[in-house]
């Protein structure tokens, strides 16, 4: 944790493109394009219509948007998880971020990109909160069984060719929200003891998360993300259909995939959600 910098009101602080401009020049990534919006439906939609736009005017190659882009807002009116579920965001008390990436990969290579966003994540709160994250398989940030951030990517590919033109990756976190909906009181957690304001916040979350997702698959992120796991050697359960199954979380396999043991059985889930049983 910084002992150079005094904590800050993070809820009074004012979004501002250039200061998180600033943040990412620092960290050695002076081409990211930062937009900023009071409120949006959701950052990964104003992401994907810039990615369309950029593709749309047709500019000559040298003249092409191609660096990154980063879109982030105080609400969200229609913030959204994954299966259609819905990431609560209230004003100016959480980030809402939606990083734009230009690729000519197969999806399958960014396969990695949300664990590796996680890793990254967590890195960057570690650096400024006394409290320890943990990640709950396969896009959570948890804390004291909780959750604080989740990670959602898409990608906008091209239909010739099948591979991925852009891949959008968006981060909720929650960082003073204290009134949350009945339905999220017990699940959901709010960092409130970060000793930084939210443009650095957000400008260094954008520089860990660029800098992993030149390299998702590799060794060094696939093992960080398997020790900071709060889920392997527990007890889960999850739906199969209208079946119940449990079993005990023993490994995370290179393809991102969760191995459970079963009684005899050992099954891979591939994604879906999971449940830990408490502590
Ligand atoms: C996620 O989905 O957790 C991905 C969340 C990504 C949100 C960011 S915000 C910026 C960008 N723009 C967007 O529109 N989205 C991204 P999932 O694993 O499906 O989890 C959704 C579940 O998390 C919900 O069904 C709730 O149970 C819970 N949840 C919703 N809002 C929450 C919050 N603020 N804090 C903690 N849990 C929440």
């Amino acid at each position: 944790m910084s002992s150079t910098m005094d904590k800050k009101s993070i809820s009074n602080n004012e979004l501002n493109a250039e200061a998180i401009a600033s943040v990412l020049t620092a960290h050695g990534i002076p081409d990211c394009r930062v937009y900023v919006y009071d409120t949006v439906d959701s950052t990964q939609d104003i992401g994907k219509a810039l990615a369309r736009s950029n593709e749309l005017r047709s500019l000559p190659k040298e003249r092409t948007l191609s660096g990154p882009f980063l879109i982030t807002a105080d609400s969200q009116t229609k913030g959204r998880g994954r299966y259609g579920r819905s990431f609560y965001s209230p004003h100016a008390t959480g980030i809402y971020m939606s990083l734009v990436i230009s690729v000519e990969k197969p999806f399958s290579d960014f396969l990695s990109i949300t664990t590796a966003a996680a890793v990254a994540v967590c890195r960057v709160i570690e650096r400024h909160s006394h409290r320890k994250p943990g990640i709950k398989w396969v896009n959570d940030v948890w804390f004291d069984g909780k959750k604080a951030c989740g990670i959602l990517t898409e990608a906008v590919t091209n239909a010739e060719n099948g591979l991925c033109k852009y891949v959008i990756i968006g981060i909720g976190m929650n960082l003073s929200t204290k009134d949350f909906p009945k339905e999220l009181s017990d699940i959901a957690f709010s960092i409130d003891d970060m000793d930084i304001e939210r443009n650095e916040l957000i400008g260094e979350i954008a520089s860990e998360v660029l800098k992993v997702s030149e390299d998702p698959c590799s060794d060094e992120l696939f093992y960080e993300y398997k020790d900071r796991s709060l889920i392997l050697g527990r007890e889960v359960w999850w739906m199969e259909g209208d079946k119940r199954r449990t079993g005990t979380a023993i490994d995370i396999n290179r393809s991102g995939n969760l191995v459970v043991r079963t009684g005899e059985d050992i099954v891979k889930l591939s994604s879906g959600d999971v449940s830990v049983r408490p502590l």
